[in-house]
């Protein structure tokens, strides 16, 4: 497998030229190094400052299970060894719809000064969500904007993130492995009515030919390290260890008019994408 998606620094213009306009994924080790908390982030600490919010818990894809309090989950599903059971995922998102119960704003504005974005992810020109100055997703409202929590063994299945956006995860706690999948892998991986292959339990006759699928990226994410997730590509993460990622969505300028084609043939009346367009959230 090419490593050629993985390196130790980026500077904002490979990113821009390399990466985010073409497409491509990449991992960036240490990318975090600048946080005023620097990675790991310390789960029992996370539990000292947030045990008391009540935050969701989905399956291992975006299926909402239950609501628990942040102290219950840390307390039920991590410190062990993982063994056979899959825990739940704690995604616990800032407001992204209007009808949103529950969110992570207010957990967001206490960690806002912990951590950065990485140095390489653009400061302006972002259309989705609109803006027209500058983001900073320490601060700013973002789709899918989250603090992810899993304990070890925890997994987001194999899927395409929605709005047409590409998302940046940073890796504040534990080994995370991350698979992914090129566009055109989607023949071999999709069923074509809108199904794609659980890799933990693949359902050969639905998916005749996935195994024809080669990833070009396998990695595991360490705590300090970044990876960009372009739009389009195939991606599954499996955390190794009991681990806390921030992860969020977005949409630069240089896809203007893949966004604005997606909102045009239906996306629009996503609720997300309609949350974040009506402007309730301009900075
Ligand atoms: O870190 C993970 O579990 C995967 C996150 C992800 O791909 C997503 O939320 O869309
Ligand atoms: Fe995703």
């Amino acid at each position: 497998m090419s490593r050629s998606h993985v390196v130790d620094s980026l500077t904002a213009t490979d990113f821009l030229d390399n990466h985010l306009r073409p497409g491509r994924p990449v991992v960036v080790r240490g990318a975090l190094n600048g946080w005023k908390v620097p990675p790991p982030w310390d789960l029992a600490s996370l539990r000292e400052r947030f045990g008391d919010f009540e935050v969701p818990l989905f399956d291992t894809l975006f299926e909402l299970e239950e609501l628990v309090t942040f102290a219950d989950y840390v307390d039920t599903h991590t410190g062990r060894d993982g063994g056979t059971s899959i825990p739940p995922y704690l995604r616990w998102f800032t407001r992204q719809r209007q009808d949103q119960t529950i969110t992570a704003d207010d957990a967001f504005e206490e960690l806002a000064d912990d951590w950065a974005m990485p140095s390489w992810l653009p400061e302006g020109d972002y259309v989705f969500p609109p803006a027209d100055g500058q983001l900073d997703a320490t601060r700013d409202p973002f789709p899918a904007r989250g603090l992810f929590v899993c304990g070890t063994g925890g997994r987001t299945r194999l899927h395409v993130d929605p709005w047409a956006s590409d998302a940046c995860l940073c890796q504040a706690t534990g080994d995370k492995r991350f698979i992914m999948y090129p566009p055109e892998a989607g023949e071999l991986l999709t069923d074509g009515e809108g199904g794609t292959v659980d890799l933990d339990d693949p359902d050969d006759a639905r998916f005749p030919r996935w195994r024809d699928a080669v990833p070009v990226l396998d990695e595991v994410l360490s705590p300090g390290d970044a990876i960009f997730i372009p739009q389009g590509w195939y991606h599954t993460a499996i955390a190794l260890q009991d681990s806390v990622s921030l992860t969020w969505n977005f949409t630069h300028r240089v896809h203007q008019e893949r966004f604005e084609a997606y909102v045009r043939s239906g996306g629009g009346a996503d609720p997300v994408v309609s949350y974040f367009i009506s402007g309730g959230v301009r900075p």
